[in-house]
């Protein structure tokens, strides 16, 4: 891992790491330990609340001068940025699956979902494109324009250490605004890489300090950031409980958030679903990522005729996996992140089977060589009830709900059940399932598929989800437009004043 991080630009391992330009950490040092073997990775420095005010001092100057650059020319400062992340693809990817415990594969996806963003936003940057309109008064003529925010506070989640951060950078960035990001404190050495990887593009190009600045903070910077009228967009993935603060902090001051928080995501299993092909998207969806993707498969609502079929597929798929070092390309599951997220996963089988839940395939902590960190447990699948108090919490981890459906309607009916609503999925060869499933009667989520699953959402679509998701939308589409404001402009080139609405005002 050393060679790795060097080649990162991390150094000191013992002393900080984070120094240079576009760091602000003056605090106290914590540190990194891997989910995958429990070994420290490296210490780092944190941020304390004086690097807070200079953050923003920082960054508002710098403000002043991205806002000049052409939109295209920006667009050029993310095209590079993407082209050192290609060089660095395997080294980042790498990083993330020893730091989050995602699979080496999904590391390298991660990085590639980042790449994706960077070419998109290169393309944005010739397109912030706003409406012309006819006025209805004579020799006037109307237009709308998109100018940069200012600074975009960035709040991420452990589980997406770099690509998250790069979706709302990417498009920021090419919109004129400048970024402050406070990752999780569980995984700040990716932060740390993504910084060394921003600062070689910043050099190169003469770029002031403060176009992107990190502030690693275990405490309470990102509230901070959330009260801070000087911020006016700040953009918060984690759980449904933090965007809750979020959401109100940043309201209550008429700022704007873009909120990308909890999912509960179900896949409707129809008796026309080709359940040949189906499989493999089910189970990755439910067991990738340890079940830590926001996006990750909770519930499979199945067709009562085929539910039996299904039930002994996915006991005989879950048999196949094989759970252990995540760098290892051979082993399908890794760890979760830490500790607290393993008692978080045992309290919530306790809790399933409190309520009458009945596991099929059964839990546990792994124990023994391979699994020293005690961050392993074993992919598990519940017969369990929507209302379950338990069903209807997002716990993040591998446990799978699985239950019965006569109709489509009632399907459709237990798939929106539930407070949250990410992403949602329809196995099925039949037309006319599927349009319903589709329609304004249908998924109530941002995100509905039909034969793939709930995870791995292309960057190309907006991102995000309704009700207690929040929201917001990332990534692509249009997302880029909430990181600027409009304005309506208004020209009279004629030789009279005439006043809207036919009013008259004669002096
Ligand atoms: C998240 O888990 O916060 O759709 C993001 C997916 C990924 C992003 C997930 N592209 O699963």
């Amino acid at each position: 891992m050393e060679k790795v991080l060097k080649a990162l630009g991390i150094k000191d391992i013992n002393d900080g790491c984070s120094t240079g330009k576009n760091f602000f950490a003056s605090g106290d040092i914590i540190e990194s330990y891997s989910p995958v073997d429990g070994k420290l990775i490296a210490k780092v420095k944190v941020a304390n609340e004086s690097d807070y005010e200079k953050v923003i001092q920082v960054a508002s100057e710098a403000f002043k001068v991205w806002r000049n650059v052409p939109a295209p020319k920006r667009g050029e400062i993310v095209r590079q940025f993407g082209e050192k992340l290609r060089a660095k693809k395997e080294d980042l990817g790498r990083l993330v699956s020893y730091e989050m415990g995602k699979s080496y594969q999904e590391g390298l996806g991660e990085v590639q979902e980042m790449i994706d963003i960077c070419d998109f936003a290169v393309g944005v940057s010739r397109q912030l494109y706003g409406l012309t309109m006819h006025s209805e008064r004579e020799n006037h003529r109307m237009y709308e324009q998109w100018h940069p925010l200012g600074i975009v506070g960035i709040i991420s989640a452990f589980n997406f250490p770099v690509a998250v951060w790069n979706w709302n950078t990417a498009l920021a960035w090419i919109c004129g605004d400048v970024c402050v990001w406070k990752p999780s404190s569980k995984v700040p050495l990716c932060a740390v890489a993504c910084h060394h990887i921003w600062n070689e593009v910043a050099a190169a190009n003469d770029l002031p300090e403060g176009i992107s600045c990190l502030l690693v903070s275990p405490g309470s910077i990102g509230e901070k950031m959330c009260e801070d009228g000087r911020v006016p967009l700040v953009s918060a993935t984690g759980s449904t409980r933090v965007g809750r603060i979020v959401g109100a902090k940043v309201a209550a001051r008429f700022g704007r958030s873009i909120l990308e928080l909890g999912g509960n995501n179900a896949i409707i299993i129809s008796n026309h679903a080709d359940l040949q092909t189906s499989l493999p998207g089910i189970v990755f969806g439910a067991v990738g990522t340890a079940g830590q993707r926001c996006t990750s498969t909770r519930r499979l609502i199945i067709h009562e005729d085929i539910y039996d079929d299904v039930k002994n597929k996915l006991i005989n798929a879950y048999k196949q996996l094989v759970i252990g070092d995540p760098l290892n390309e051979k082993n399908h599951v890794g760890p979760l992140i830490d500790k607290n997220a393993v008692k978080d996963y045992l309290t919530s089988i306790e809790r399933v089977i409190a309520e009458g839940g009945k596991f099929i395939v059964p839990g546990g902590v792994l124990e023994g060589k391979g699994y020293e960190s005690g961050c392993y447990v074993k992919p598990c699948i519940a017969e369990a009830k929507n209302d379950f108090e338990i069903v209807q919490h997002e716990t993040f981890a591998p446990i799978l709900y699985i239950m019965k459906y006569k109709t489509i309607e009632e399907a459709i009916e237990l798939q929106n059940g539930v407070p949250q609503g990410l992403s949602s999925s329809i196995y099925t060869l039949n037309m006319r399932e599927m349009e319903r499933f589709l329609s304004a009667s249908g998924s109530d989520c941002g995100i509905a598929n039909v034969n793939i699953g709930t995870s791995g959402a292309e960057i190309g679509g907006a991102f995000g989800g309704e009700k207690e998701t929040g929201g917001g939308r990332e990534s692509g589409s249009d997302s880029w437009k909430a990181y600027m404001r409009r304005q309506t402009n208004t020209i009279n080139y004629g030789t009279k004043l005439t006043l809207a609405q036919g009013i008259k005002f004669d002096i």
